[in-house]
């Protein structure tokens, strides 16, 4: 029987509003523990990580609380790796995206050692691939893809041992409309794998998750990276940075149960659910139904060693 591990990080350390620090309290608020429960789960809620306080400072050089992120990543990264060998699915409770780094890094170094292929899928309304000379904020939690492809501080791109983390190519990102200029091109020179509104909009969600999960293999690990503002903003309001146009909760649902009829996904982050800005806790109900689609099928028949 699968083992869940709920690790929450409740920091917004990385973020350029305050309140994702309440993301992990919301999504039990929210019966993420039931619901996992009602799907004969054994679950384990290790409570939340410690970490620094958010100082509110402005970006030195770039990047802002880089000192604070990197411990709250390396605390991260242990509790997840930690989990990963115990042969739990860990599912990380943000905080915000930028604790990506930490979990990501874990699942990485997993995979190295057991011999897996790694898939991270990125469900998220931006890239997340800003560096310092890039970014317009110095938020960090708009540069975790980037650190773990290798391109950022050594306080966080060295977090897991082996600098890059994962190459570019393990990363298919879905639901992207807001990428900043510079980061565009990024984007593109370094070759990672993006189907952006446009694309789900001309060719559907289906055919970008069929291409998205094509070619995985019984060794295949996957990572699903879920940021809360991946959803259009009309179902799901609290988060700091909504973006309009963006998947509609049938398009989102179909995303979930693709990724579940795989029966492959071993890792989860659910990112930036932000109570300041929502209304009843509207948003984390909407990620704890979503998330019950994404362990709705064959992922409980997952052997999970
Ligand atoms: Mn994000």
């Amino acid at each position: 029987m699968t083992t869940i591990q709920l690790i929450g990080a409740p920091t917004d350390i990385g973020a350029g509003s305050r309140g994702a620090s309440m993301g992990p309290e919301a999504l039990r608020v929210a019966g993420l523990i039931e619901m996992l429960k009602a799907h004969q789960l054994n679950v384990i809620d290790s409570g939340n990580l410690a970490g620094p306080t958010n100082p509110w400072l402005p970006p030195v050089e770039g990047y802002r609380h880089l000192e604070e992120v990197a411990a709250w990543n390396q605390s991260l990264h242990e509790a997840s790796y930690a989990a990963l060998q115990q042969g739990h699915l860990p599912i990380i409770l943000g905080g915000d995206h930028c604790l990506g780094i930490g979990s990501i890094s874990a699942v990485a170094r997993y995979c190295r050692e057991k011999g897996k292929d790694l898939r991270v899928l990125w469900l998220d309304a931006h890239a997340d691939f800003n560096t310092s000379e890039l970014t317009p904020t110095g938020n960090i939690h708009g540069m975790p893809v980037a650190v773990l492809c290798g391109y950022g501080p050594k306080q966080l791109t060295r977090i897991g041992g082996r600098t890059p983390a994962i190459n570019p190519d393990v990363v298919h990102q879905i639901g992207i409309r807001s990428v900043d200029e510079g980061e565009k091109r990024f984007v593109h020179q370094v070759g990672l794998e993006v189907f952006d509104m446009r694309y789900i909009d001309e060719y559907g969600m289906r055919e970008a998750m069929e291409r998205a999960l094509a070619g995985m293999t019984e060794n295949t690990h996957l990572h699903v990276s879920f940021d809360v503002d991946f959803l259009d903003p009309s179902i799901a309001p609290g988060v700091a940075t909504t973006v309009p146009g963006g998947p509609t909760y049938r398009e989102a649902q179909l995303c979930m149960e693709m990724i579940a009829d795989t029966g492959r996904m071993a890792s989860l982050d659910i990112m930036e659910v932000n109570p300041a800005y929502d209304v009843k806790n509207q948003t984390a109900l909407l990620a704890v139904d979503l998330v019950d689609s994404l362990f709705g099928k064959s992922t409980l028949m997952r052997d999970s060693k």
